[in-house]
Formats: structure tokens, C-alpha cells, sequence
């Protein structure tokens, strides 16, 4: 079933899965209205949503929920509803969903890891990656130390964005994701992030992982592995697909729609030169 958007003018694509995780809600940092046309572009059998998809440790500080990411709630609930096999797997952000293993909200079934088998018949482990972060395994106050360092970064980042409209300076540069990028880096470089997701599938006889957790969406072939990481909702708009032959594809959303985006208000004709 193929259903078109009249309202966009756009018919979504079908695709068998859509991977999303990271997605933040209840921080300033959370883009729920690209998420929203994401998730309009793709009409999909299942969606996983693989992690810290609730940030429960920045809405004990301050919330910030927002229109936008009351209707990315709607919009996860109803495609439940309508049939599509919708799974939370809790992250960390949002671990104390992992209490209900195996729980059903509204056609939203709560499962602390899952294991997705692929149109091809490859046997995925879908998993946040939490779990194999040293950092946040071993050294919690670090890791909300980090973030709440981070947090600081994004309210930043969004006067930045401000600036840069104003400035009529075109594209979107994130300086959370930038230094995010740089620590997270660093951090994966020391504890090795990838390499030991990658030996737990391996030793587990599966074909492949697909987590989030460290905001770096990638598909990356390690053999006889395929590690897949779905990127985030607050720096990098990214998602991961699965076609329905079973291919994985990185979709970038900020890239491929920013011709059709119209939330920030910079035209085609948007050069310095311009603007001046
Ligand atoms: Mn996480």
C-alpha cells in the first residue's frame, strides 16, 4: 500500500525499515520537525526506534517539549496503530523503559535489544550501545557531566543558527556536532567503541548491528560484519533504511531536503552577495 501525501505533494517512499535513534525529545537540541518530515518521506513494515529517543536525564533539569515533538509522539503511536510493527529499544537517555522489557504501550512494544532479520535473510542485533561505551558503562557521573556540557553546547549552537539567519549565511553548521564529533572521536579512539559491538555480534554468529548511541550515523563493512549506526535528531538528521531487497542505505535528511525545507526562512537565492 502506497500512500501519498496530497498535503506535501509528495509520495513517500516505501521501504521494508526505518532505523531511527537519538532523537532526544524533551531537549532544545531535538530537530522534531525534520524527524516530522523524515518520517512523512517514509512509509515503512517496521520502525525501530533504537535509543534515547526520550531524554528522561535532560527533563529532570529543564523540559523543553514542543509542539512538534508532541506530534513526532502522534506520529509514532498512530503508524502502531495502523499496523506497522513499531519497537522502542530504551538507550540510556531513556533507560528506565528497560524495566519494561517485553511491554506493550499503544502497539509500541518496549524490548531492550531485538534481532531484526533483513529481506535477505541476514540476522541484524539491534541494540542502543550504551552498553558498550566504557564511559557511560563505568563512569555515569562523567557521562552526565558530559552532558550537561553538551546541553550548554546545543543552547549555543541554536544562537548560532540564529546569527547565521540573520547573516542570511545559507546551510546549517552544528557546533555541538562539531565538538561532539571531536570528544565522541576521542572517546572511541580510547575505548573502542565499534570494535567491541562489532566482537559481540561476531561472537553471537549474527551478521550485523544496528545501534545509535554515539551520534555518528555510518554503514560500515567490517568483514564479516556490517556495523550500522543510525546517527541522531539533534546534529545530524540521519536514519538508516532497509529497501525491500534487504539493502541498508544512510539517508541524510538535512542534505536531501533542503531544497524542499521550508522551516528556516533562506531562499535559493540566499548568497552573501545577496544579502548584502
Ligand atoms: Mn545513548
Amino acid at each position: 500500500m502506497k500512500r501519498s501525501f496530497a498535503r506535501e505533494g509528495i509520495a513517500a517512499s516505501r521501504v521494508r525499515s526505518v532505523f531511527i535513534s537519538d532523537v532526544h525529545l524533551g531537549t532544545r537540541g531535538c530537530q522534531a520537525d525534520r524527524l516530522l518530515e523524515f518520517l512523512r518521506n517514509y512509509d515503512s513494515e517496521y520502525l525501530y526506534l533504537v535509543g534515547d529517543i526520550i531524554d528522561f536525564w535532560a527533563m529532570n533539569r529543564s523540559i523543553n517539549w514542543t509542539v512538534a515533538q508532541n506530534t513526532v509522539v502522534q506520529k509514532l503511536l498512530r503508524r502502531a496503530r495502523q499496523g506497522q510493527t513499531v519497537i522502542f529499544i530504551p538507550g540510556n537517555h531513556d533507560e528506565l523503559l528497560r524495566e519494561y522489557d517485553g511491554v506493550s504501550f499503544g502497539d509500541i512494544t518496549i524490548q531492550t535489544e531485538h534481532i531484526h532479520v533483513m529481506a535477505d535473510g541476514r540476522r541484524f542485533l539491534l541494540i542502543h550501545g550504551d552498553q558498550f561505551d566504557q564511559v557511560t558503562r563505568h563512569h555515569r557521573w562523567l557521562a552526565i557531566l558530559g552532558d550537561v556540557a553538551y546541553d550548554g553546547l546545543v543552547q549555543l549552537n541554536s544562537l548560532l543558527s540564529s546569527t547565521r539567519r540573520l547573516l542570511r549565511m545559507p546551510g546549517y553548521w552544528s557546533l555541538a556536532g562539531y565538538a561532539k564529533n571531536r570528544v565522541k572521536r576521542a572517546v572511541s579512539f580510547i575505548f573502542d567503541f565499534e570494535d567491541s559491538v562489532i566482537r559481540t555480534v561476531r561472537e553471537r554468529g549474527l551478521d550485523g548491528v544496528i545501534c545509535g548511541h554515539i551520534h555518528s550515523a555510518v554503514i560500515r563493512d567490517a568483514g564479516d560484519i556490517e556495523y550500522v549506526n543510525c546517527g541522531d535528531w539533534v546534529d545530524s538528521c540521519t536514519a538508516i533504511v532497509e529497501h525491500l531487497d534487504g539493502r541498508l542505505e544512510l539517508i541524510r535528511h538535512a542534505e536531501s531536503s533542503a531544497k524542499q525545507f521550508d522551516g528556516v526562512p533562506s531562499a535559493p537565492t540566499d548568497s552573501p552577495l545577496h544579502a548584502a
